[in-house]
């Protein structure tokens, strides 16, 4: 068994939930945060079997799309994060960024 974490846009999120349910997939969806651009973005688990992985990646890479997006680039200055430089920077974000973990256990109470 699997462990999927996959960290998709809010944009994609609801559809690829819908499409991984229809597909009788189980599906925890938590609203995240990310550390560069400090806007939302959803991250699912995604518990599974290893016959029916290839298949997730598949549905996973068929709906998320990377979008550019602009923004204010965070910088340290001295040891102060946080401040943000004053000229915007282009960065792609996404379709998925996905980490695949092996599940020793997996129970149900
Ligand atoms: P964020 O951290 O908000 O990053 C959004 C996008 O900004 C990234 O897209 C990347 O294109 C760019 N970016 C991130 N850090 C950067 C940096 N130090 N300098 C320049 N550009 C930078 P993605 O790579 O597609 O990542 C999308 C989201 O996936 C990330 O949102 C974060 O929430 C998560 N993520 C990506 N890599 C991760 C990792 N190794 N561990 C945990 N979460 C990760």
């Amino acid at each position: 068994m699997k462990l999927v974490i996959a960290i998709v846009q809010d944009e994609d999120a609801g559809r690829l939930i819908g499409e991984l349910m229809n597909e009788g997939y189980g599906v925890t969806k938590l609203a995240t945060t990310g550390g560069f651009l400090k806007s939302g973005n959803t991250t699912l688990l995604i518990g599974l079997d290893d016959e029916r992985f290839d298949e997730c990646m598949k549905v996973i890479e068929r709906i998320c799309k990377s979008r550019k997006q602009i923004t204010s680039a965070p910088v340290t200055h001295g040891g102060t994060t946080g401040m943000y430089a004053p000229y915007p920077i282009e960065v792609s974000v996404g379709g998925a960024t996905v980490f695949v973990l092996s599940v020793d256990q997996f129970v149900k109470f």
